[in-house]
């Protein structure tokens, strides 16, 4: 079949090629309309459908170079998963300065108020591969690589502050234990398994970190709504050459929301894709990601005023110890072209800097310099990798750097060395006050040893700080998590080692997990005194200890931004006979506000409304899930309501109800669907619940939106799901 002109089934996108990274990329960009087929070498090809073969029922022919060229690039199609990271959706967009920090950091992309910046961002699971479902409990990536006219700088985070280990020397270890167990490659894109939590047991310093894994950051409602840390502390250094310490924060508009852990379940069966689509769907519809990106900026001197130490990548600093200044504005507004050849291509690394920012010796953050650079050269096959378009800075590379596999700069001339006369010295050097990177100068004195700061020693302080922070939904969700990920372990002394370190966090929660996993909490030894520096690593145990911030508002998300619906989606459940005016009025009042209302219905077919207008679904009772949804609306209408409750749509019907309450999201009773709410567990409730809306009370349209903006009445979950 031949697609003529006029039926082109390609859709044009408009693409904001405001960017010069965009610009670049253009170059590289084909499309395909009114196009004739071609070979790789730019031949036309005049049959796509039968190899060359000699008579009709006759064996192929070797000469058929056209076959050959075809599936010989199809046979070598996949290139290697990331080793961690493997699932991840990107986007363009533009970093924007709003308040220069000159004052700290000779960064030209950091110094000029308003500079706008081009960037693409890469959103990851950890520890599934690229086919995994995107609502694993897992930390999230948060990879950003800014094109900076100085050259690229990648800032690659995580959705989470702290880190599970203090030196990369354990980095193998802790994946090797969180990945699919290498006798049966079993579990996909979980850490509840045995191999995970015995290395967990085994070393304490990753307890605070668990407790952020196993709060309801781990399973975020969207990429679009999780704040983003550069981890590590870094270093600024200034015009002047002055140091300060900084940590990075971007803290996304919509504010920090999680969905529950039995959602995430069902939305895995639903749509494992549900986080990619989310940040496709929104970028497609204009509704632009955008985060607030925050720096705490903490003068050399201070260095050692912690009770922490700032080089320990297992330890936060609380924001009522040291604020985040915000001075810029993150935005994604460009969905990629090509998944492979942007998201899957990109190559990011913590050690591409730019001048005025530089590493701690933060031991982590060492040991990744050497990782990110050498997994490329596995993953994308070729020293060369900087020069796929989506890694090229948007500045011209000059350097004596020559050939290698797929190389694709043509470097004019006899040089390829320096110093050179020939070439008149250049590529030359550039100066610092030119533009020239140098590395921060610092005073290096010690004796070569294997060994941990005893400075890095406690493990305690900040899971406790943590943990006291949050509110009680957020406490009772954390403990089912540990309840949850340790009833998969089948060894018990590794869920006892477990729950004897979560003693040393809070005694209750210790008891409470014990209970539940069928061990007892043992006491487990505490060290006496301070652990000599060659000590076995097993005994690297800290002694429980206060931490000096005792709670600290910013890490409960009970805190979180709630004064907007841009974005959420809104399921309107209707079938024949639904009052249109209802429909359309309170659907125009959401879309104003920019959420994104989908019609369900009993089936795909058109939905005849009380005025004869139609409307058309989106989706039927039985091809999506309440799961898939932020608020519900059941249209009025006594004929609607009555046909989603016949015998076919009844079940489907009562089971989106059900399960958005049981979720404790916000649920919409239009006029005339009082059967509906009868039928359903709401009509059980004996509690004041504001998500709850009935049609006729007066401002009930406006309840419904505080109650969306509002994300989940999460204080009323016990209630919610236990109907007396
Ligand atoms: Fe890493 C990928 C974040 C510690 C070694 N890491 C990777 C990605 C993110 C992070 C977001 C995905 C980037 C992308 O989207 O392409 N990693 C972190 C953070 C860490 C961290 C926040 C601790 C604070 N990583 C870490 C250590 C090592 C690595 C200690 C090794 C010593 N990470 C890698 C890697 C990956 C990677 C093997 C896999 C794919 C890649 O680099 O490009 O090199």
């Amino acid at each position: 079949m031949k697609f003529s002109k006029h039926q082109n089934i390609t859709i044009m996108k408009k693409k904001d090629l405001s960017n010069e990274k965009s610009h670049q990329l253009e170059d590289h960009t084909t499309d395909n309309s009114d196009q004739a087929l071609t070979t790789n070498q730019g031949l036309k090809i005049n049959n796509n459908q039968d190899s060359l073969k000699s008579g009709e029922r006759g064996p192929s022919l070797l000469e058929d170079f056209i076959l050959r060229e075809k599936i010989t690039h199809f046979d070598h199609e996949r290139i290697p998963e990331r080793i961690v990271h493997a699932r991840g959706s990107g986007a363009h967009g533009t970093f924007k300065l709003n308040r220069s920090l000159a004052k700290y950091t000779k960064a030209k992309f950091l110094s000029e108020e308003g500079k706008e910046t081009p960037v693409f961002v890469r959103f990851s699971t950890v520890a599934g591969s690229a086919g995994s479902t995107d609502l694993a409990r897992d930390v999230r990536g948060f990879a950003i690589k800014f094109y900076t006219e100085e050259g690229n700088y990648d800032l690659v985070g995580n959705n989470i502050p702290v880190f599970f280990i203090q030196d990369a020397m354990k980095f193998p270890d802790l994946v090797h234990a969180v990945k699919p167990e290498p006798d049966n490659a079993i579990p996909q894109a979980a850490s509840a398994h045995d191999t995970f939590w015995d290395f967990i047991s085994l070393m304490p310093e990753s307890m605070h970190m668990i407790m952020w894994a196993m709060s309801d950051r781990a399973i975020p409602r969207s990429y679009r709504m999780m704040e983003g840390f550069g981890v590590h502390t870094f270093k600024f250094i200034n015009e002047a050459g002055k140091m300060h310490f900084v940590k990075f924060h971007f803290k996304p508009k919509l504010g920090v929301h999680s969905v529950a852990w039995d959602e995430a379940t069902k939305i895995s069966g639903k749509d494992p894709d549900f986080h990619r689509r989310d940040l496709w769907d929104a970028i497609e519809n204009g509704s632009f990601p955008e985060w607030d990106f925050g720096v705490q900026i903490i003068p050399e001197e201070d260095e050692h005023r912690f009770d922490f130490d700032l080089l320990d990548p297992t330890k936060l600093v609380p924001e009522e110890e040291v604020p985040v200044e915000l001075v810029g504005t993150l935005t994604l507004n460009r969905n990629p072209d090509n998944f492979f050849a942007e998201t899957e291509q990109i190559a990011f690394h913590p050690g591409h800097l730019v001048p005025g920012i530089d590493f701690s010796n933060d031991p982590l953050l060492q040991g990744r310099l050497f990782s990110y650079t050498d997994t490329q050269l596995s993953r994308l096959g070729s020293p060369n990798f900087h020069e796929i378009p989506i890694n090229r800075s948007i500045n011209t590379v000059h350097n004596n750097q020559r050939d290698g596999h797929m190389r694709q700069q043509i470097s004019k001339g006899k040089v390829s060395y320096e110093p050179n006369s020939i070439g008149g010295g250049c590529p030359f050097q550039a100066m610092w006050k030119d533009g020239g990177f140098a590395s921060q100068e610092e005073r290096v004195d010690g004796h070569k040893v294997r060994a941990r700061s005893q400075s890095f020693v406690d493990h305690y302080s900040q899971a406790k700080l943590f943990y006291n922070s949050q509110s009680a939904p957020e406490k009772k969700h954390l403990q089912n998590a540990l309840i949850f990920e340790l009833s998969k372990v089948t060894i018990p002394a590794i869920r006892e080692r477990v729950v004897g370190q979560l003693a040393f966090i809070d005694k209750d929660l210790a008891a409470l997990v014990a209970k539940k996993v069928g061990v007892e909490v043992t006491e487990l030894e505490q060290p006496n005194g301070s652990i000599p520096a060659d000590a076995d690593p097993k005994t690297l145990q800290s002694v429980e200890r206060e931490p000096s911030t005792k709670s600290s508002d910013a890490l409960s998300m009970k805190n979180t931004v709630k004064d907007s619906i841009k974005s959420r989606v809104i399921g309107f459940i209707m079938e024949d006979g639904v009052i249109a005016a209802d429909v359309n009025s309170l659907r125009s009042k959401l879309e104003s506000k920019g959420a994104m209302v989908q019609i369900i219905a009993g089936s795909l077919s058109p939905v005849t409304g009380d005025d004869g207008s139609s409307f058309t679904p989106k989706h039927s009772l039985t091809s999506t899930a309440s799961v898939c949804f932020d608020a519900l609306y059941l249209c009025s209408g006594k004929r609607s309501s009555e046909n989603l409750l016949n015998e076919d749509n009844r079940p489907g019907t009562i089971l989106f109800v059900n399960e958005a309450y049981k979720h404790c999201k916000a649920i919409y009773f239009g006029t005339d669907t009082n059967e509906i709410y009868k039928a359903s567990e709401v009509s059980k409730k004996t509690h004041e619940d504001p998500a709850i809306i009935i049609s006729g009370s007066k401002g009930s349209d406006e309840a419904f939106i505080n109650a969306v903006a509002d994300h989940r009445v999460w204080d009323l979950e016990m209630e919610r799901n236990n109907p007396s």
